[in-house]
Order: C-alpha cells, then structure tokens, then sequence
C-alpha cells in the first residue's frame, strides 16, 4: 500500500471520527508535513476531510464515483479485481476486458465504468447504463472448462451478486434463471456471460454485471420503469458503489475457487435456494419453441428441468423464461 493509501484506509476505519495528526504520522513513519501532503493528494481525488487542531483529520465525504484505492482496500480477494481499470464512460466494458484479454492479462482482471454508451445485454439487447447510477463491470475468467458447461458460470456470477446484494444492502434480490436478479419482481440486475472458445475449449470468458443501484424512479426510461428497480429505490438508501463493487468480487472469487475445487453441485444448491423461478409454473421460450411447465430445479449439468404438463421431464439451456403473477 503506498501512504496515501494507508492514511486513507485508517480514516475509512475511524467511521467518520477523528484521528490526529500525531497518530497518523506515528502509524505511517511520516512526517507532520507528509501527512499533511498525503490529505491533500486524496483532497484531490474526490475525498473531503475537516480538519481541527488538536484533533486531527476526519473523512466527511468520499467521491461519488467508484474510487479505485477505496476498492482495493475493501476487496477480500487475492485475484479478483486486485488489477482494476475504471473509466469515466466507455461503450462497453465487456469490449475493455476482451481487449485486456488479447493482451494476455490474467484472470480476475476487471473493467468498471461511471457509464457505458452502448451497454448490451444478451441477444444483442441494450443494457442501460447512465452515469453514476450502478456498477458497470466486466471481470475476466480463464476456466479449464468444455464450452457445454460455460453457463455453469452464469449462475455462479448471479450467486455471487445475489449474495453480495444481500450482506451489504439488507435487499430481498432473488435470482430468476438463467441471469437476472429480481427484488419484488423487477429486475436489479443483468448478467452477461460471453466466452472465447478454441476447440470446444475455453480459451476465456467476460462475466458482464450490471447492476442498478442508485437510479431513482425518474431516472429509467418509459420501457424500463415498470420493469427494472435499484437498491436504492428499494432500501430507501444511497448505497456504496465501491463497497458493493468489492463485495461482489469478494464472493465472485470465493465462489469460483470453491466452483474449481469442489465442482458445481455447491454452487447448484446455492442457486436453488437464491431462486425465485423454482417451483413455479412458468414458459419458457427460445430458439427451439414455447414450452410449459413446471421449474423444477437444476440438472448436474445447471441445465433447468421442467416438468410439462404431460410429466414428461425436459432440459433447458437457453432461453427466456415468464410466469404469472
Ligand atoms: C442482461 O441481458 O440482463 C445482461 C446485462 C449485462 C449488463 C452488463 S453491464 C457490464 C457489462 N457490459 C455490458 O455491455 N454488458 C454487461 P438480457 O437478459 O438480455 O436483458 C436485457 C433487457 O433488460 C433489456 O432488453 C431491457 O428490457 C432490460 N434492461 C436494460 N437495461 C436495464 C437496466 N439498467 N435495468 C434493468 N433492466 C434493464
């Protein structure tokens, strides 16, 4: 950690006290002067501070945007997101990570932008992504896997986000297959998982995550505004981007190694118990047709099972899944 750096995690841990000058100084082996310094350098990166003699520095503020040091300090990773490249606006962070990708970069590397100017979702749909609004973030995995298991990772990545949506929110986020996550029956956010394949070999593949998380109700379009909510419209409270960022990661790298090691039946059950598809009377529709029935669970596979009416059992894949409510 540099010091400023240093400094700045000891006043995150203050929690909005003061803490002096001298102490600070002691902690860092750094001058008065250096501290002084060292408060000015995150003055200008967005943090804001009151400082009184005697009592030392207290963090009044921090950057609206997604701060990159406050990110390393919050991430409990030892890969993921420990190399982070975050930009003001971008077009898609997806086209970031696969050029990071080509270069050769190694997993856990991750794009965050303020702002995509052509977000997508899948099947070449638009994901809406204003500025300052949610976290915009595409993360690179390079798994020894065959292509027919890839949407194993899918589901992995819409565990992790439900989780961390969870712990750092309160938030009741469900997961509706194969990659939303839903609060009340509108969605939070979206997953995107694109893969490289060599071979029927995966060469890597980009886990897109959008997620909607300060957007108040003015803020979506006509078409999204019965359909989509953020955290923030469901909590009533501004959440921390930074903090949800690192969160996400945090439970990303730990469900991924647990995934590599174990395999994915831990990750299935966990996906079950996150699910607001199972058990439910649903349609599911895609390249091959409309199908009905009941959702059953998932397969070894993390195919979703459906009963049809006939009891007859099928495995689905892909597609689009709808139900009444
Ligand atoms: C998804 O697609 O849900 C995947 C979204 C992935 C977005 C991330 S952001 C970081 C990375 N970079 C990218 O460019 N993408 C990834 P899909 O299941 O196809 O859902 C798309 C549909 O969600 C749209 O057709 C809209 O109906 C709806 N939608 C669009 N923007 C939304 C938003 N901000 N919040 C909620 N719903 C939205």
């Amino acid at each position: 950690m540099t010091k400023h750096e240093e400094l700045l995690h000891m006043l995150l841990n203050a929690d909005g006290q003061f803490v002096s000058g001298e102490e600070i100084s002691r902690n860092l082996s750094i001058s008065r002067t250096a501290v002084w310094k060292h408060v000015n350098k995150l003055r200008e990166m967005g943090y804001e501070f009151e400082a009184v003699s005697r009592k030392g520095y207290r963090l009044v503020t921090k950057p609206d945007s997604i701060d990159a040091t406050a990110l390393q300090l919050a991430l409990n990773t030892t890969v993921f997101g420990r190399k982070a490249v975050l930009l003001a606006s971008t077009s898609s962070t997806q086209g970031d990570v696969l050029k990071l990708a080509e270069q050769g970069q190694g997993e856990g590397a991750v794009v965050i932008a303020e702002e995509q100017t052509v977000g997508r979702g899948r099947f070449g749909r638009k994901w809406f992504s204003p500025a300052g609004k949610g976290i915009w973030m595409s993360v690179l995995l390079r798994p020894d896997l065959p292509l027919q298991n890839t949407p194993q990772l899918t589901l992995l990545t819409g565990v992790a986000v439900c989780r961390a949506v969870r712990a750092c929110t309160g938030a009741d986020a469900g997961i509706k297959w194969p990659n939303d996550l839903l609060i009340d029956g509108r969605k939070v956010c979206g997953i995107l998982l694109e893969s490289t394949v060599e071979d029927h070999q995966v060469r890597y593949c980009i886990a897109g995550i959008g997620v909607d998380v300060n957007f108040d109700p003015g803020d979506y379009p006509e078409e999204l505004s019965t359909i989509a909510t953020s955290l923030k419209m469901e909590t009533g409270q501004t959440v921390d981007r930074t903090k949800l960022a690192a969160a996400i990661l945090t439970e990303l790298e730990q469900l991924y190694y647990l995934y590599q090691n174990e395999g994915f039946g831990v990750i299935s059950a966990l996906w079950e118990a996150l699910s607001v598809s199972i058990n439910r009377e649903i349609t599911v529709t895609n390249h091959q047709g409309t199908i009905e029935g009941l959702a059953i669970g998932l397969d070894p596979s993390g195919a979703l099972v459906v009963e049809k009416h006939s009891g007859e059992y099928v495995l689905v894949i892909s597609g689009e899944i709808s139900w009444k409510s």
